[in-house]
């Protein structure tokens, strides 16, 4: 048969993945980080197994709250915006986001397509104008009834409300809510965790739908309603529209829009499931455009006290953390620390404890282990492998299975139980020197057992290194160096991971810096330092003692 190498190109799958685009605070603390950390890691596990991915994240930044916060400042809302767009951008570099588009709602690409959407649901009849009077949630920007406050507070934030009473424009919910039902009941997938889809189900479309406030008169810092200068449209239908603006649906250049959308996975704190899950999907019917495939609601982090603000200091600033203990360290902690769905706790201390244990000790201990025998008994040199026996093939089996499990578990965003998976096999390579105790084969003069040995560990290494990638973007690079195969790409790719032994006998190691050295606290408040070594201690009581 001839050879057609056309026929042999295949397209790489393409994933779009969104984070909710945060209101401009400079006030961002480390559960702020939470959503976007975890998005990041899933678009770098995408992009390693060769998917297309488009990351995006952004800045929503009109609405009554920021115009306010901007009066107080004494500043023009869009100058006030300017200056933290550019600190959320500066944090956003210091955790290695690596978001593809970064969208602004104040950008002209984003206020024209979503007057154009405002103009379509007008023109359709979605849209008809009438008098608003009830209760106004300005931190949540949420419109809300008699019914669903608690305690005369916001359902959501437990702050006061305000009354309201204004001329709007209403989207008639009512039209498209049996539709969406079906669709929710239809596709299981759709809301995840499965709680919070009966949470949708049984709380606002069972009971049902009211008609939704879309547009605002009593203040101007907003997108302009196109045939009603009056009104500005209500933050959330300005908001949710950037999904699709940022792929430049609307506009003269759709092709992106046309690659990417619908969305594989849509990642929100669990505040604000109602948004997503319920207004989002109705405007997309009423666009006639296809639904995201999954919106997943995770928890919060809470600190042990409860609620997470800035008074709480420096504890939760995610700049000092990551000066403190690294972006990996604490991309690492963020995800392996709570389960993704629930809820969970943050503190200083067990980010310290993940740091020394799991880091320190177990993945850096392991490096550091191998590269010294290596260095004693072989000059750093990789040596060839030769026979198998037992406790290889159990090593080299739990290797095989490795990406397949940690693709299962990451496909279904459970990041937590990936994170166990790879620290498993770690905990194997530490457990398989050991058991094989190479020093005593060093000893005995088994020399190609050791070489085997020292082999199957060095492997093992590489391959949970590229497995970090996602998660750890620093680090992985710091053990190719000590490993000597930094400038081998090939080494370190996706594919390089489904074969043990690609790594070449003959390699000179490099044994460097210690990965992870161990820290620990020493008063409230106050930056952790690095703990003393064993032979420093010693030192210091042979000092102490003289
Ligand atoms: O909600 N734990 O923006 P935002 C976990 N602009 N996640 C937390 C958290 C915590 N303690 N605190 C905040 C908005 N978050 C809207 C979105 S989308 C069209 C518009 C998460 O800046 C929160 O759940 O208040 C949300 O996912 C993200 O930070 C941004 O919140």
């Amino acid at each position: 048969m001839m050879h057609n190498p056309k026929k042999e190109f295949r397209m790489p799958k393409t994933f779009y993945i969104t984070t909710p685009i945060y209101y401009p605070s400079d006030k961002l603390h480390i559960g702020h980080s939470y959503t976007t950390v975890a998005a990041d890691v899933m678009a770098r596990f995408k992009r390693l197994t060769g998917y297309d991915v488009h990351f995006l994240t952004g800045t929503d930044e009109h609405g009554q709250k920021i115009e306010r916060r901007a009066t107080e400042a004494g500043e023009d809302p869009q100058v006030f915006v300017d200056g933290i767009v550019m600190w959320i951008k500066e944090l956003w570099r210091i955790l290695d986001i690596s978001y593809d588009d970064f969208i602004r709602t104040t950008e002209p690409r984003h206020k024209l397509s979503v007057q154009k959407i405002f103009q379509k649901f007008y023109d359709q009849g979605d849209i008809y104008k009438a008098k608003y009077e009830g209760w106004y949630c300005t931190p949540c920007e949420s419109f809300l009834n008699e019914r669903q406050l608690k305690e005369n507070k916001c359902p959501d934030c437990g702050r006061p409300v305000e009354l309201v009473a204004e001329e709007s424009y209403f989207f008639r919910m009512s039209r498209y809510a049996a539709r969406l039902l079906e669709h929710i009941e239809n596709h299981p997938e759709f809301i995840q965790p499965a709680s919070r889809k009966n949470e949708m189900i049984n709380n606002f479309l069972r009971p049902g739908l009211e008609d939704l406030c879309v547009s605002r008169t009593t203040f101007r810092w907003g997108i302009p309603v196109p045939f009603d200068e009056q009104h500005v449209i209500y933050v959330w239908l300005d908001a949710l529209s950037n999904y699709i603006t940022a792929l430049g649906y609307f506009s003269e250049d759709d092709a992106q829009f046309l690659r990417f959308w619908p969305a594989d996975v849509q990642l929100i704190g669990k505040e604000i499931v109602r948004f997503h899950t319920i207004y989002w999907p109705i405007f997309l019917m009423a666009l006639g455009v296809a639904l995201p495939k999954k919106v997943f609601g995770h928890g919060w982090l809470l600190l042990d006290d409860g609620k997470m603000s800035k008074s709480k200091g420096n504890v939760i600033d995610p700049t000092i953390l990551a000066e403190r203990y690294g972006s990996d360290a604490i991309r690492y902690f963020l995800l392996r620390e709570i389960p993704f769905g629930a809820d969970g706790s943050f503190s200083e201390e067990a980010l310290l404890q993940r740091h020394n244990f799991d880091l320190a000790n177990d993945l850096g201990n392991l490096l550091n282990r191998t590269l010294a025998m290596l260095g004693k008994y072989f000059q750093g040199k990789v040596p060839s492998p030769a026979g198998e026996e037992a406790g290889d093939r159990a090593l080299r089996e739990a290797a095989a299975v490795l990406p397949s499990k940690i693709t299962e578990l990451m496909d279904e965003l459970q990041f937590s139980n990936a994170l166990a998976e790879l620290w498993k096999f770690i905990g194997l390579a530490n457990k398989y020197i050991d058991d094989v105790a190479p020093w005593a084969l060093a000893r005995e003069g088994q020399q190609e057992r050791l070489a085997t040995v020292l082999y199957n560990l060095l492997e093992s290494i590489r391959i949970i290194s590229v497995l970090l990638l996602p998660v750890m973007p620093r680090t992985p690079e710091k053990i190719w160096m000590q490993l000597g195969i930094a400038d081998q790409p090939a080494l370190h790719n996706w594919q390089s991971i489904l074969e043990f032994g690609l790594l070449p006998a003959g390699v000179q190691t490099a044994p460097g810096e210690v990965l992870f050295p161990r820290l620990e606290l020493t008063g409230e408040g106050e930056a952790p330092v690095r703990q003393a070594t064993k032979k420093e201690q010693d030192a210091a009581g042979k000092r102490a003692s003289r």
